[in-house]
């Protein structure tokens, strides 16, 4: 799962939180993000999880302080001692403490001797240390949720705390912990939980909550003990105990002990069957046996001759079990000596303190890269996909508005070619150089003279100064007739380019801009801000020849007469188009068309259709068309907050696909709600395997 870990050199191998958190808070070179949009900054990998999901952040840092403070626990280990309900879990533990110790735990059948509390027994000695003590409470504390409370020293009071009488379900989660000085030559402590089963109705926790809190607790313990009866061998909790114990602190030992045996029931070798697919299938260490002290045949079974632990010997009338390992020897169960390393007692003396810390500590190392690695990065990396692609689905939505407005359409919906924003410069250009090209008998109506050519760049102030008020007049509303049916080019309001998104986000979303966003001002800022900052110009070479083209094509000799469409009309075409806006009331209009559309809305049909056939025409208009284009749809991003695309955009133009220029126009503040767009950092991935030692195949 986490690719190749070498297992030789244990100390080399060992993940350190320290180091790890330092990369996990770095917001500088080592950032896992950068956010890139709408202001380019670094966020460190904790901030972001914090930022996308707060819980995620706290198991990581629960995690990592877990594995911190077990290295500092490493000489006293915590055994888990769960099961099913009446099992006799509490009695297990009770036989590892002092007569003391033994009245002040509640065991019995009935609900008001369950156990609803999770009850820590820890060696008296433990106390001595007030560092450690610390350390432990720390650490007991983290692992439930809440700060423990000592459990009382009289039988009564204790009895009241363990069945958690006085309190609510809220209190399941605070631990009791009970110091015990039999455990101290036992040497490790015992964690007596209540059952996973018990009724929500008893007002003591649903089981949904105990489970978790089972699984939290489980974090504390370096070994598992799961108690169950004879006869609970199929009961999913059981499966269900021992999956929690493997999935929450995978590979630490697990242990069975399987409570009241009815030897004239089954034979030993007949529990050992019985429980052996369980073992099997959950990796089990080992399985303890107990006779049912309190059924008659019973007493030649019970080794009590054999006790070894230092607590308190066991008695008949102590009404506790003894548990021993069970053989796959049927020969070496009883009946039949048994020896006393076998018995229960004797499993903390045989425990490898060395060996168990280091599964214990796999177990913690595993908790954390899952939390890091399997849950956190990629909980991040979905925020990311997801910003990604809400991203790309606005940026859609804006190219696909820029195409309504500049994309000239075949009948099957294809695009045949792009229109020009006719802007003041784009019109001052073609009026510059139709006039400079055109013939002496097509400029001689307006009496323009070869030293216009050379001044021909100011062409508005020309226009305003020769052309006759009431013919630009008549033209004016000609063209702007032809513009508003939606005959030849098309004219964009605010309110129309709102409509446009709105439809075309239907498709593609803009997730972030909402009903109450300020879609009115942003549509106005848009056009203000690409009317304004829209540079783009014709390639002025290209297009004296291709306007020198048209002028060869449309003029004709006829009876010793020579004939062309008169430059006046075209300039007057171009000049109403400058008026449009101003016409409008207003500036808040973009109008866009192909030249030959604007000849043909001028009334200049031939010389439309001429222009329309010329190669080089086609090629200069096009390409100032898709710069255009572009520019739009980035003025879009900007003022709708989206980030523009990193990469060129792509479009099919005729029959073939097309890579759209880079915007060059100036980036602009968003206007209203923004997408914020966040990527990782390429440094990071590599770094953060390096400090969780996850090799590179994963
Ligand atoms: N007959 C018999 N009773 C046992 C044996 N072991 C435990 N008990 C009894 O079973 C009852 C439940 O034991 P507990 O130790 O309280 O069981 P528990 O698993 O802690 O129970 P909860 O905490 O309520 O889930 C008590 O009355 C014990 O005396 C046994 O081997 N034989
Ligand atoms: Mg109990």
């Amino acid at each position: 799962m986490f690719g190749l870990r070498r297992t030789t050199e244990p100390e080399a191998d060992r993940l350190d939180w320290t180091l790890l958190r330092t990369l996990l808070e770095d917001d500088g070179a080592n950032a896992a993000l950068q956010l890139v949009y709408p202001n380019e900054r670094r966020e460190s990998f904790l901030a972001a999880l914090q930022r996308i999901e707060p819980s995620l952040a706290s198991d990581v840092i629960a995690a990592g302080n877990r594995l911190q403070s077990a290295t500092e626990l490493i000489q006293h280990p915590v055994v888990a001692v769960a099961g099913m309900l009446n099992s006799g879990k509490t009695s297990l533990v009770s036989s590892f403490l002092s007569r003391i110790g033994r009245e002040r735990t509640l065991r019995g059948v009935s609900n008001a001797q369950g156990t609803h509390r999770f009850v820590l027994w820890l060696p008296q000695r433990w106390k001595a240390e007030p560092e450690l003590w610390g350390l432990l409470l720390t650490r007991l504390a983290e692992a439930l949720g809440s700060s423990p409370e000592s459990l009382g020293e009289t039988a009564d009071e204790a009895h009241r705390q363990y069945n958690n009488r006085d309190l609510d379900a809220s209190s399941v989660s605070v631990p009791l912990i009970a110091t015990d000085p039999a455990l101290d030559d036992v040497g490790i402590a015992l964690l007596d939980c209540p059952d996973i089963v018990s009724d929500a109705s008893l007002g003591l926790g649903t089981p949904e909550q105990r489970r978790n809190l089972l699984g939290r607790a489980a974090t504390l313990c370096s070994a598992f003990l799961v108690v169950a009866s004879a006869e609970q061998s199929r009961d999913t909790t059981l499966a269900d105990m021992m999956r929690i114990a493997g999935e929450l602190m995978p590979g630490i030992p697990r242990l069975l002990a399987v409570n009241k045996i009815r030897p004239k029931q089954q034979s030993a070798a007949e529990v050992y069957e019985t429980f052996l697919p369980l073992m099997r299938q959950y990796q089990i260490d080992t399985i303890y046996a107990a006779y049912d002290f309190d059924v008659r045949g019973s007493e030649t079974y019970i080794p009590t001759k054999l006790h070894n632990s230092v607590a308190s010997p066991i008695t008949r009338g102590d009404e506790l079990p003894i548990f021993f390992s069970l053989s796959d020897n049927p020969d070496q169960n009883p009946p039949n000596a048994i020896t006393p390393d076998r018995l229960l007692g004797a499993l903390p003396k045989q425990l490898d303190r060395g060996r168990m810390f280091e599964r214990f500590r796999a177990a913690l190392e595993t908790n954390l890269r899952v939390a890091v690695w399997d849950q956190a990065r990629v909980r991040i990396d979905r925020e990311v996909s997801a910003q990604e692609g809400q991203a790309k689905s606005a940026r859609r939505c804006m190219l696909d508005v820029g195409l309504e407005v500049f994309a000239i359409r075949g009948d099957s919906g294809e695009i045949e070619r792009l229109r020009l924003h006719q802007s003041k410069r784009i019109v001052d250009q073609l009026t510059a150089a139709f006039a400079m090209t055109a013939p002496w008998y097509a400029r001689w109506s307006v009496g323009i003279n070869t030293r216009y050519r050379r001044v021909l760049g100011g062409a508005g102030d020309w226009v305003r100064r020769w052309l006759p008020t009431q013919a630009l007049d008549d033209k004016v509303s000609e063209v702007k007739g032809h513009f508003k049916r939606g005959d030849y080019g098309s004219l964009m309001t605010p309110e129309r380019l709102r409509a446009m998104i709105r439809q075309h986000a239907e498709a593609h979303p803009i997730d972030h801009w909402k009903d109450d966003s300020p879609w009115e001002e942003a549509c106005r800022t848009a056009i203000h801000r690409y009317d304004r900052d829209d540079f783009t110009a014709l390639d002025p070479y290209e297009l004296e020849r291709a306007c020198s083209e048209m002028w060869s094509k449309v003029s004709w000799a006829e009876k010793g007469k020579i004939t062309t469409i008169p430059l006046v009309v075209m300039i007057s075409t171009f000049a109403a188009v400058l008026m449009l806006p101003l016409d409008g009331g207003g500036t808040a209009i973009l109008a866009s068309a192909s030249i030959s559309e604007l000849l043909a809305a001028g009334g200049l049909s031939a010389a439309a259709a001429v222009w329309a056939g010329g190669k080089t025409a086609a090629l200069v208009e096009q390409q100032a068309a898709k710069q255009q284009l572009i520019d739009f749809v980035a003025v879009l991003c900007d003022t709708f907050g989206v980030a523009r695309a990193n990469k060129p955009l792509e479009i099919r133009l005729g029959k073939s696909p097309t890579i759209l220029p880079t915007p060059k126009i100036t980036l602009r503040e968003p206007l209203g709600p923004v997408l914020t767009n966040v990527q990782w950092n390429t440094a990071f991935e590599p770094e953060l395997r390096r400090r969780l030692l996850i090799g590179d195949g994963k």
